[in-house]
């Protein structure tokens, strides 16, 4: 929230030493021309593609450039309240949302790793506030890819799932292994549950609102193999997990969840042989 007239953002992938960050920025702009949601190449290429101001062939190209951005972001940004900034950064494709509205969706492969930043332009009198910043791993599970330092081994990797997807083998599992013997999984491979009382668990699902969102679980097994639901730790409901035919047909089942605004414990607890879980998604 800019309470003045200012300058500020969110520096992601971005480079640093002392007294000193540089490098991608979701811009915050209370400027008249309002190019919130831009994507700024602080100390570097500068305006250089969501709008392309600095780097245009033409000063025409550039005038494009800004008019399709400013169509893009409409009246998304909100002066003087809170804003909902959400970046999206899997590989080289970067997004930036703001309070919904994507803004910023490109391919960019300068920088592929680094930390975060939240901005003061350093003018005095000015205050900016932030809250609920939250990470996120993506779990893209399998190969991360560094386009600008080697050739990618294989594609980036792609999500069979919508929404906010968790892979279950990168949750906490008890009881529970980590397997790719069945063909047809997403991301770096499966939870394989053992027996009765084995789990995997999600200590940081995330919701936006005090609400009920759909959890859908993406799974495979031979026959019915069903498992208690737990929602920060209590019982919530039991998922059937029916037969999908076999372990290499992967299958989803919906549940509808309560979920609190911020993290959230989502548990699934075999009651007999457990299936083999794959990921979830939560969606609204
Ligand atoms: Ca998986």
């Amino acid at each position: 929230m800019p309470l003045n007239k200012g300058n500020s953002g969110f520096l992601f992938r971005c480079l640093k030493r002392k007294n000193k960050a540089w490098g991608y920025q979701a811009e915050v702009d209370t400027a008249e021309r309002k190019w919130s949601g831009g994507f700024y190449d602080e100390g570097r290429r500068k305006w250089f593609i969501s709008p392309n101001r600095d780097q245009a062939a033409s000063r025409e190209e550039g005038d494009k450039s800004i008019a399709a951005f400013r169509e893009r972001a409409g009246e998304c940004f909100k002066q003087g309240e809170w804003n909902k900034y959400r970046i999206v950064c899997i590989g080289s494709h970067i997004q930036i949302y703001v309070n919904g509205t994507l803004t910023t969706d490109v391919h960019d492969e300068m920088d592929i790793a680094g930390p975060i930043g939240i901005q003061h332009h350093g003018e005095k009198g000015l205050l900016y506030k932030f809250r609920n910043l939250r990470i996120k791993d993506l779990g893209a599970g399998g190969e991360v890819c560094y386009p600008h330092r080697e050739a990618a081994k294989s594609p980036a990797p792609v999500s069979k799932l919508k929404g906010d997807v968790y892979e279950a083998e990168s949750a906490k599992m008890a009881g529970c292994t980590k397997a790719t013997n069945h063909a047809g999984f997403q991301g770096a491979g499966f939870a394989d549950y053992e027996g009765a009382g084995t789990y995997v668990e999600w200590d940081n699902v995330l919701a936006d609102d005090n609400a009920t969102y759909k959890l859908t679980l993406r799974y495979a097994s031979s026959n019915n193999r069903p498992c208690e639901l737990f929602v920060n730790n209590r019982k919530v409901g039991r998922i059937a997990f029916t037969g999908t035919g076999s372990f290499t047909n992967w299958k989803t089942v919906d549940m509808k969840v309560k979920l609190k605004k911020g993290g959230n414990f989502i548990k699934v607890v075999a009651i007999g042989a457990g299936p083999n879980l794959d990921a979830i998604a939560v969606n609204k």
